[in-house]
């Protein structure tokens, strides 16, 4: 007989609660170097050739033949070259650049590049992601056909609750079916399953002979000589480990990219074994050798995701584990039951906070902690597999260097860029799930010259059926330009140049003609509240505080504070408003002289002293180049592609 029973091997078809069977069949797959092999593949490189990713004079990703120069992630291109006496490929990021509103690659240029124009600075262009996003949905998109819930965990790491697929594998697949040669076995668990002729109580039959000869895909941890294959669980992960080596091999095949993946029965033990093995690898835990695994490999309870930052730590401190061993010492010290676990962790917090020391652990919660720590160090701590949260919000930032940032004009072209980009995220996120999105608020988060941070949102106006970049740029144009008309004239260097802006959007409104927001996310959506189209700044002093302040106080009479004339109604004056906003936009596009009506004091001082030259931009014109992308439609094309 089997250790487990019918109901442990029925729960595997429930998407919500196969997680905690025993016999569950988890996976953690990770895309090797993945920024460094998304620019590999787009150059047309092998695997062989060491590329590396860089962001200015950083690398940010460094590929596994790259690795072999012993550079590092976050090491200087230039010191990286001449360490490797100039055998790494360095490709810099795709970028914006200031001005415009489309990102595309310049190969070849970067800090490493002699030509000085040639050189990507940062106070004129701006890093996009763009391409490892698009390359990451691609990525999961594949996951997703195969598997029937999919976690995306970051850009390019994926758990995979694989229970259905083994389940559909062991009863319906011919290759496992007509793999029985062993007559004697009359009544197999196929028969069985499909007739209901069971008990949820009743243990499994053994595995049958025939099926424990199937062969594992990958490397099993500490596997045997001879049987590797002892119950069901190890059967589902074997079978796990067959069809994730099809998945790996249709995305290496397909999209050219190498994964490393840990299969085993709980998300914490799938990660480390996905991590176990890199480039191009897959790990399989069995249940009989979790403890072995976590030993032998000196984890720690720091070494789990969940606990790899300052709780971990706090942990360990207040609790007083060793700092070597803290998994073997907790599963030795409290073995039968998480109960004495919480009074020991109650005792030393209580301790703890006698002494005067500060702990983030949460002594209302300790029951929970005790039983985390408990199942942790034992690999069988449950966590479910969940689709990714719906999102809240979305940021495009910009932390501005030098003069970069210097005038109401250079905020608007740097707004510009980030409203391109927020844009094709919406796109990407209604291409995502079908759906129209529309952001209703929008905000702009700035630091000033004299380092006070400001935040200011409003209701963002969609005026067709989606929203437009230029819904985006026109609201964040209005909302500093409403910052900076408050803003002593005289004092134009407290304000500029910035040293950061940002644009983020929230508060979506999910649209669909057949199914209600509840229908497609459940709880996860509150119930969204429009907010008002009054402004609302919110200002950060250098010590922290916020001071909220409504800046639409209701008057008499309303003044335009450029040219002087007064209104009686309010909506005659936001119009009003608008029309010097579309103008502004249009000399931000076209070019503004001395005489213009929006310049700054600063702005004014220059175009004088430059003895009325015009700043003097050059009409967009989207540019089309290879693999490159040019303006937000065509960003569209190129995501659909
Ligand atoms: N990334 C980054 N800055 C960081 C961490 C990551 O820009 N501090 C980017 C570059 C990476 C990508 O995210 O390519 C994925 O991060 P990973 O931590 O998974 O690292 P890699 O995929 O580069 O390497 P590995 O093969 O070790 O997973
Ligand atoms: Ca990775």
């Amino acid at each position: 007989m089997s250790k487990y029973k019918w109901k442990d091997l029925i729960l595997l078809t429930s998407k919500t609660d196969a997680y905690s069977s025993p016999l569950a069949c988890l996976a953690h797959i990770d895309v090797n170097a993945f920024f460094a092999q998304a620019e590999q593949i787009r150059c047309g490189y092998t695997k062989d050739d060491p590329v590396v990713c860089v962001q200015w004079s950083s690398i940010i990703a460094v590929s596994y033949a790259a690795r072999k120069y012993n550079i590092k992630r976050m090491e200087n291109i230039m010191e990286a070259l001449k360490k490797s006496d100039n055998k790494i490929i360095p490709i810099h990021t795709a970028v914006y650049k200031k001005g415009e509103d489309f990102w595309q690659y310049h190969d070849g240029y970067g800090k490493w590049n002699k030509d000085p124009d040639k050189q990507l600075s940062p106070e004129k262009y701006k890093v996009s992601l763009n391409p490892y996003r698009r390359e990451g949905r691609k990525i999961f998109k594949l996951m997703k056909e195969w598997c029937d819930l999919v976690e995306i965990a970051s850009s390019d790491e994926g758990f995979l609750d694989l229970s259905r697929l083994v389940l559909q594998k062991l009863l319906f697949d011919e290759d496992i079916t007509n793999f029985n040669d062993d007559t004697t076995q009359s009544r197999t668990i196929q028969d069985m399953f499909v007739n209901g002729d069971y008990n949820l109580e009743d243990n499994l039959p053994p595995v049958p002979k025939y099926l424990k000869k199937l062969k594992y895909e990958g490397i099993l941890y500490a596997g045997d000589e001879g049987d590797n294959i002892e119950d069901w669980d190890d059967l589902f992960l074997c079978l796990g480990s067959i069809i994730m080596s099809e998945l790996r091999n249709e995305i290496e095949t397909t999209l050219g990219y190498t994964t490393s993946c840990g299969i085993a029965r709980t998300k914490t033990v799938c990660k480390l074994a996905s991590n176990f093995k890199k480039p191009n690898a897959q790990i399989i835990i069995r249940n009989s050798k979790l403890e072995l695994f976590l030993d032998n490999e000196n984890y720690e309870i720091t070494s789990f995701w969940t606990l790899g930052g300052n709780s971990g730590k706090d942990i360990v401190k207040v609790l007083q584990l060793p700092s070597k061993g803290s998994l073997k010492y907790i599963r030795e010290s409290w073995p039968t039951s998480s109960n004495d676990l919480k009074t020991y962790i109650d005792v030393k917090i209580k301790e703890t906070i006698e002494n005067g020391e500060p702990t983030d652990i949460d002594t209302t919660k300790t029951a929970i902690l005790a039983s985390k720590l408990f199942d942790l160090c034992r690999g069988i701590w449950l966590t479910p597999i969940n689709t990714r949260p719906l999102v809240k919000s979305m940021m495009s930032n910009k932390n501005l260097r030098g003069n970069s940032c210097n005038s109401i004009v250079d905020c608007i072209q740097w707004f510009d860029i980030f409203s391109s980009e927020l844009f094709g995220r919406v796109e990407e996120l209604s291409e995502e799930y079908n759906k129209i999105f529309i952001p209703k608020t929008v905000s702009i988060s700035f630091i000033t010259n004299k380092s006070k941070n400001m935040t200011k949102s409003t209701a963002l106006q969609c005026r067709g059926t989606k929203i437009q970049a230029t819904d985006i740029s026109i609201a964040t144009s209005k909302l500093i330009n409403a910052v900076y008309s408050q803003f002593d004239p005289n004092d134009s260097t407290s304000f500029f140049p910035l040293k950061q802006l940002s644009t983020s959007i929230s508060n979506f409104e999910i649209i669909d003609n057949k199914k209600t927001v509840i229908d497609m996310f459940g709880k996860q959506i509150q119930k969204s509240t429009i907010i008002e189209s009054s402004s609302k700044v919110i200002e950060t002093n250098s010590d922290g505080n916020n001071q909220a302040d409504e800046n639409t106080k209701s008057h008499e009479t309303f003044e335009c504070d450029i040219c002087k004339i007064s209104f009686n109604e309010r909506k005659d004056f936001v119009e009003h408003k608008d029309f010097h906003i579309a103008e502004r936009l249009s000399e931000s596009i076209n070019g503004r002289s001395e005489d213009s009506l929006y310049l700054s004091v600063g702005e004014r001082r220059l175009l004088s002293s430059s003895k009325n030259k015009v700043i003097k931009k050059e009409v967009k014109k989207p540019k089309k180049i290879d693999n490159k992308i040019s303006g937000s439609q065509n960003i569209l094309n190129f995501f659909k592609k």
